[in-house]
């Protein structure tokens, strides 16, 4: 018998990144929904992530939390869903991966916060400017179909979240170049079925309080 994964989440929140890898991969999962402030700050889930933040999935007794090591785990335990390039050729995948954990997630999150890096400050903050991450996203997503080259993989899930949420909620400037990035991603069926598990279960939150 295969081990089991369960998704740890709250469908408000990142843990629709999670989510929609999972169904990329397409093996069976559980869910667990995490309330904010309560359940998932409990000892019960502070001892699968000690943040006491989601998303978090267990695959039998693997924990993986951060939602770019999820996306990154998944591609290698399920390597028959074709979502991680072999690894001599991982050099872009890695890159963007990375870079959409660290530098734009931070530029994007200090700029909603209305954080502003003092211009002598720059060269020791890891994302220098705001300006500069739009730029290279931009140049990086007008390179190819897909963030690591003309196949898409888990680097697409994340970088394409990011992306997604910014363009939404008007974090990430509305470059013609992202939409057209993003538009793609947002087409496939295991984007599309991610979401609506999501809105359900959000839905059903809200009934239930
Ligand atoms: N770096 C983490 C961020 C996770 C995170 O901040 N999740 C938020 C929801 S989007 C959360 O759980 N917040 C609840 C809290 O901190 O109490 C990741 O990429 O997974």
């Amino acid at each position: 018998m295969s081990d089991e994964i369960v998704l740890y989440t709250n469908p408000m929140s990142r843990g629709r990144i999670a989510r929609w890898m999972l169904e990329e991969v397409g093996a069976p999962y559980r869910t667990e929904i995490l309330h904010f402030g309560t359940t998932m700050k409990g000892d019960t889930y502070r001892s699968v992530n000690p943040m006491g933040k989601v998303p978090s999935i267990a695959h039998g007794k693997t924990i993986v939390t951060e939602c770019a090591a999820i996306c990154a785990y998944l591609a290698d335990a399920f390597p028959q869903a074709g979502l991680a390039p072999a690894p001599a050729k991982r050099a872009d995948y890695y890159r963007w991966m990375f870079f959409a954990a660290g530098p734009l997630e931070a530029a994007v999150s200090n700029r909603v916060l209305g954080f502003e890096v003092p211009k002598e400050r720059e060269r020791m903050v890891g994302y220098g400017t705001y300006q500069d991450v739009m730029d290279t996203l931009e140049s990086a997503v007008r390179a190819n179909a897909y963030i690591a080259g003309d196949t898409f993989s888990a680097a697409d899930v994340y970088v394409g979240s990011q992306l997604g949420y910014g363009l939404q909620f008007g974090t990430i400037e509305k470059r013609a170049a992202f939409e057209q990035y993003f538009g793609r991603l947002a087409r496939r069926e295991a984007y599309q079925r991610a979401n609506d598990k999501d809105n359900a279960a959000a839905a059903e939150l809200q009934k239930t309080g």
